[in-house]
């Protein structure tokens, strides 16, 4: 038989892969076929994103994918939240996408909530509100007069943008979209009430399209540079998280989810948005998930402070391992609990100093060594998870009775551990691909391989076993 393959482009705050998807005996294989580092660059006043180099990483995993000769029936593009690109009326990118970390946007949230009613807000987008939303960036840009916001014809996200470069189709996807704070959570269209009163030009919103939608077709340049033809560009759940959330390995009803890598983003599937005083509180958003769904969870600050951690070892020549530091964090012992949502973990110049201050500042125990260090960002975002479950609890009808993690984070055994004892609840680990699996099965569904989301997540118990941990306090 023939393998039908479907390549994911997966790129997430940390790094990028480019991944192909088989499915056939109603299971799904993958295989890595590239995977690249995604860098915030500095440069000058602002953090970029390296679009322009995150493309060609793209379309050297393509080539790759070609030369292996596999049938492709699809393209699909996830990235994470956000982040956007504008292009003018030559269809010409007019900037390098500027990164969320960037400080352009402190302050922003008090600014607006000047003149919109955060309540009434927060009851139409039904969004957590950050500094980093797309609606904070735009706003700073009108603030600061960008000549890129006054001459822009069209505003891409991040899959959007990469979509429209392989395709020429230029659209907005709508799980992406609904990250940007820009969205009515209900009509799941753009919020023109928003817009207005924000003053942004309403020619930069497009057409709001669905998972499972065809983009279009590589233009012809891509299919004979790649080698590939002319593949489909599929709109995938294109928000990582969603995708990944479309892939968790559970039947159970509401599905509870930690989606776990950069960022820790922690909830449950819901039919319909829930937009109470109880949610906004508690900081809680309804992102637009696969197939009709909504994402309603916290963004929590997520093994980011691990990753800078352990770059910033590297470059000090002390190059650390997971599979080492963590056995070891595991036997080191500290009580400090840090706020891992504190701005001081934002962006900080080096992030060992930022820990070490907090604690000093703080009358905290200053962790010792690098062991302790870990084990000391670890132990406090199981005990922020805590927090978030209980938040959540007080939302739903009943308490949720286990949770699923998924992502890069989900190999953190210690911190799977961790997270069971905090929570009592089992917690189940895994797939670690989880956003590519949901990416390319949703192309799968998009071809009529797949009937819709209940049939796609049988697919992915059958492919995968998610190790259990049980509370042991
Ligand atoms: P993102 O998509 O946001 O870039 P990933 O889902 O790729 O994130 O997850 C990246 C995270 O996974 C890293 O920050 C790291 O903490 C964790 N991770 C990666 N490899 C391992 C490993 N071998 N053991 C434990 N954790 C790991
Ligand atoms: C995770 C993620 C998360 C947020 C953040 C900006 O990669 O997509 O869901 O949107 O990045």
């Amino acid at each position: 038989t023939i393998k039908h393959t479907y390549l994911a482009a997966d790129f997430g705050g940390g790094s990028g892969r480019i991944i192909a998807g088989f499915l056939f005996n109603g299971k799904l294989e993958l295989e890595e076929v590239y995977r690249f580092s995604n860098r915030q660059v500095k440069l000058g006043n602002h953090v970029y994103w390296d679009f322009p180099s995150l493309f060609e990483d793209m379309k050297t995993g393509l080539k790759l994918a070609a030369q292996k000769g596999y049938a492709v029936r699809g393209i699909g593009i996830d990235t994470w939240g956000v982040d956007f690109g504008l292009i003018d009326k030559h269809g010409n990118l007019l900037g390098n996408p500027v990164c969320y970390r960037d400080a352009r946007t402190e302050g922003m949230p008090a600014e607006v909530f000047k003149f919109i009613d955060e309540h009434r807000h927060y009851a139409e987008t039904g969004i957590q509100v950050m500094p980093i939303n797309t609606l904070f960036q735009l706003y700073s840009m009108k603030q600061n007069q960008d000549i890129q916001l006054e001459v822009a014809r069209q505003l891409l996200f991040m899959p959007d943008l990469f979509s429209y470069f392989l395709t020429g189709v230029a659209n907005n996807e709508y799980c992406i979209a609904s990250t940007s704070e820009l969205l009515d959570a209900k009509s799941r269209n753009w919020s023109l009430n928003t817009i207005h009163a924000l003053g942004l030009p309403e020619h930069l919103f497009g057409e709001i399209i669905l998972p499972g939608t065809i983009r279009g077709t590589l233009k012809e340049d891509i299919a004979r540079e790649t080698g590939l033809g002319a593949v489909d560009v599929i709109a995938v759940g294109s928000h990582d998280t969603a995708s990944a959330v479309a892939a968790v390995p559970a039947t159970e009803s509401p599905i509870a989810f930690l989606s776990s890598g950069t960022w820790s983003l922690l909830g449950v599937e819901v039919d319909e948005p829930i937009l109470t005083e109880e949610a906004r509180k508690a900081q809680f958003t309804n992102e637009g998930g696969v197939d009709g769904k909504i994402r309603f969870l916290q963004n929590i600050t997520g093994l980011w402070i691990l990753q800078r951690l352990m770059n910033e070892w590297k470059v000090c020549g002390e190059e650390q391992d997971y599979n080492i530091i963590i056995p070891q964090a595991a036997e080191a012992k500290i009580d400090t609990i840090i706020p891992v949502d504190d701005a001081t973990f934002m962006n900080p110049e080096n992030m060992e100093n930022a820990l070490i201050h907090y604690c000093r500042s703080h009358a905290l125990q200053v962790p010792q060594s690098k062991a302790e260090t870990v084990r000391c960002v670890l132990q406090s975002l199981a005990f922020k998870y805590r927090q978030a479950v209980e938040q959540l609890n007080r939302c739903l009808p009943a308490p949720i009775r286990q949770l699923n993690i998924i992502g890069g984070g989900s190999q953190n055994k210690l911190l799977n551990q961790l997270t069971a004892d905090e929570l009592g609840i089992p917690v189940y680990a895994g797939p670690v691909e989880a956003t590519a699996m949901g990416n390319i099965l949703t192309q799968a569904m998009a071809k009529g391989e797949i009937a819709d989301l209940r049939e796609l997540r049988e697919i992915v118990t059958r492919s995968v076993t998610p190790q259990v941990y049980y509370p042991k306090k």
